[in-house]
């Protein structure tokens, strides 16, 4: 199958309520929805970057020029007769794995649906799990007794755990008060984002007794060598999120005790055929892994269920229900919390959803389309010299 159109819609979706993080505060949801076309029919995804490079180096400039620039060139060369030839295709393009991702999850839906099987299918996911037990991640609150409060109400909708996300003075004493509110029966995590640094290796052991599920990435982004000393100083479980970025990585931070568990994002890893390698090294080493979640629009959060299928996925992930971030998704039906905390994984051929055309049209602030194959025949522009630089 040779991919005849690209098309790139940058989506713009006001978020319920401002997700603040130690890094930033996000008010927009915005992304780039990718779709792919061949043979009269359409795959879906979505790319993860954000506006600035804080979370990742990747932004959504940086995606769009990599996707253009390098990616479609290389699309346009080969007829892809498996969706795992996506990858192979990618190599010698270093990093930008968001960019590569939303390619091909992309190709991934295409293909699934030209064969009509659900993704999950497709991906070697567990046909008896189609219902998904979620959490909430839950961004910095002014103040504790806000962060209690809207807690309550996550779990009175049936959220089956809680991640709150903290800083450095904004960590042990909300942790402390939702921990006295909510009783010790339920599952409390915290992600800190590399707000720490092993020297606040004390402070962080202070954490111990709010018996918390695990710790998300507390010490730097590109780090494991700290964590594995702050892993073997806590009792708490250590989750690696920023920190890995394929399957290398995840072999290297088990190895050396620098995680327990591995927090799986597709487009921080750059698409399904490294997810699904980093979902084996960590099964290998018996370590559970749970979806991780970037606020994504219906389109990526229908690819984050599929992938949450696969059977080493063991712990409530973040793909929460479209109304937790938004007042209106970009697909419709939206997804909805199951009273029991679980969401559906749509069936259907794919990803089982598709943008609404009406909400696309209102959301959509940009718009850029590619013949693929006439427009990069020979492989498109020269090596290292991007079009408009
Ligand atoms: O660290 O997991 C993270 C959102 C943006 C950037 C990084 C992270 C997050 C989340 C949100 O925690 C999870 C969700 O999609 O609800
Ligand atoms: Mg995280």
């Amino acid at each position: 199958m040779y991919i005849e159109q690209v098309d790139l819609d940058f989506v713009q979706l006001p978020l319920k309520a401002p997700f603040q993080t130690s890094f930033g505060i996000e008010e927009v949801k915005r992304a780039w929805i990718v779709t792919v076309m061949s043979e009269g029919i359409l795959g879906y995804a979505e790319s993860v970057a954000e506006l600035a490079p804080l979370y990742s180096e990747e932004t959504h400039a940086s995606v769009f020029y990599a996707i253009k620039d390098h990616l479609l060139p290389r699309l346009a060369a080969i007829d892809i007769v498996r969706p795992e030839a996506v990858e192979e295709l990618f190599t010698e393009v270093r990093g930008n794995r968001m960019a590569k991702a939303a390619l091909e999850m992309a190709i991934w839906d295409w293909f699934a649906k030209s064969r009509e099987l659900p993704l999950f299918a497709v991906l070697g996911g567990e046909e008896s799990r189609q219902t998904i037990p979620v959490g909430v991640s839950v961004g910095i609150q002014a103040s504790p007794t806000e962060l209690v409060e809207c807690c309550q109400g996550y779990l009175s909708q049936g959220y089956r755990r809680l991640k709150v996300k903290i800083k450095p003075g904004a960590d042990l004493e909300p942790l402390t008060a939702l921990r006295g509110a909510v009783g010790p029966q339920v599952k409390i995590m915290a992600d800190a984002n590399s707000a720490y640094r092993l020297a606040d290796r004390e402070h962080l052991q202070a954490f111990e007794p709010l018996d918390l599920m695990m710790l998300e990435q507390p010490l730097a982004y590109d780090d494991i060598i700290d964590h594995a000393q702050l892993a073997h100083a806590m009792k708490t479980p250590i989750c690696l999120d920023e920190a890995i970025r394929s399957d290398e990585d995840a072999k290297k931070a088990l190895e050396i005790g620098a995680c327990q568990i591995i927090n799986i994002k597709v487009g921080r890893v750059g698409g399904y055929a490294v997810a699904r390698r980093v979902h084996d090294v960590a099964e290998a080493y018996g370590a559970p892994v749970w979806c991780g979640g970037m606020l994504e629009t219906g389109i990526g959060r229908a690819h984050n269920l599929h992938l949450s299928t696969l059977k080493n996925f063991r712990l409530p992930g973040d793909t929460s229900a479209s109304d937790r971030y938004f007042y209106e998704d970009i697909v419709d039906p939206p997804f909805t919390l199951s009273p029991d905390g679980t969401l559906n994984v749509p069936n259907g051929p794919g990803i089982g959803v598709k943008p609404d055309s009406q909400r696309l049209s209102k959301m959509r602030v940009h718009h850029e389309t590619w013949q693929v194959r006439q427009q990069f025949k020979g492989g498109g522009i020269p090596y290292g010299a991007p079009t408009n630089f």
